[in-house]
């Protein structure tokens, strides 16, 4: 594997989630692999899980990692080409790309959708423009779209927990205030689809995922027919799609409670975090044994180690 963008560029899924068991087993196996190797971490926005984990993964490989917060340590980038640079801007892309990827042997970028523009966020600009100038392998540590790698850790973690071999894994809609994107419930989607499991989708109306992430997952406006029999209820709020960006509800009813997780299969809670408390979940399924976020925020920094072993294996 070259780039980590989508799932697209994964060859075998199954050999990626076993290498992540295998790190979280042995995390200094291959700690000569990234040996005299530079990771720059690019973030647009902030993070606590993504930032740390991958870091740490790299540190795992041998590797000297570099973190960059573009617009506050950075010049602020402007992506589009060919305009008059009058603005906030101080540097475009094209310039500040390639000189990082003269430093980086591999370059993480996170770019969350700007939520105001639907055909420019689902046109991936900031990773196609990095991809264009970088000319060194990427990881996506969530763009506009997409969040492989806590889909990654997600299919660690259920492979970890599951007691059928076949689960029902549910994606449930959760309130909240603010507009967020929904590049985890897409990716989630898109790599549940690859994974042996019966795959739910539940939402209130409006909140329709982009039909190319739902694939073959049965979706419902009835959360609570979703919930029956549920193996792994996976909770996330994201903004509409079809008007999107837009918080159409924050219905309180659709919150997670300890009531809804006790009508499931003995199902486990998950979600990417972070997460507002009481606001999309209780705090008593948070704290309850049957809550899986610790776990899964733990799981991520096996599937960067993951990622980037098979990505240092081709340099
Ligand atoms: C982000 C999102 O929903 O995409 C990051 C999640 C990993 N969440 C927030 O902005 C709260
Ligand atoms: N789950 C996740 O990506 O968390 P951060 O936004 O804190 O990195």
């Amino acid at each position: 594997m070259t780039d980590f963008l989508s799932i697209q560029d994964v060859t075998s899924i199954d050999s990626l989630i076993q290498e992540g068991l295998n790190a979280k087993q042995n995390p200094f196996a291959n700690q000569h692999l990234g040996q005299r190797k530079t990771m720059g971490l690019i973030f647009f926005n902030s993070s606590l899980r993504t930032r740390l984990s991958t870091q740490k993964a790299a540190q795992n490989l041998g590797m000297n990692v570099m973190v960059m917060n573009v617009g506050q340590d950075s010049w602020g980038l402007e992506m589009e080409d060919g305009v008059i640079m009058n603005g906030d801007k101080a540097e475009h892309v094209k310039e500040a790309a390639a000189v990082i990827g003269r430093y980086c042997d591999v370059i993480g970028i996170r770019a969350f959708a700007g939520l105001q523009d639907r055909e420019k966020d689902y046109s991936e600009q900031v990773l196609s423009q990095f991809k264009k100038y970088a000319d060194v392998p990427l990881v996506n540590l969530e763009s506009a779209t997409r969040h492989p790698l806590q889909s990654l850790a997600d299919c660690i973690t259920i492979e970890e927990f599951k007691t059928k071999k076949r689960p029902k894994v549910v994606l449930t809609w959760l309130p909240h205030f603010k507009a967020l994107p929904q590049a985890v419930a897409n990716s989630f989607c898109e790599w549940m689809n690859h994974r042996d499991v019966e795959l739910v989708v539940t939402h209130p109306e409006g909140y329709e995922l982009a039909p190319e992430f739902v694939g073959d997952a049965y979706v419902t406006h009835n959360q609570a027919e979703a919930f029956e029999g549920a193996d792994f209820i996976y909770g996330k709020n994201w903004s509409s799609y079809t008007q999107y960006g837009k918080v159409l509800t924050q219905d309180s009813s659709w919150m997670m409670t300890m009531d809804k997780l006790e009508r499931t299969d003995n199902g486990k809670f998950m979600h990417c975090l972070p997460v507002r408390r009481n606001m999309k979940v209780t705090d008593e399924v948070l704290d309850s044994p049957q809550s899986l976020v610790i776990e899964q925020a733990a799981n991520r920094e096996w599937s960067a180690q993951a990622v980037l072993t098979e990505i240092l294996q081709s340099l």
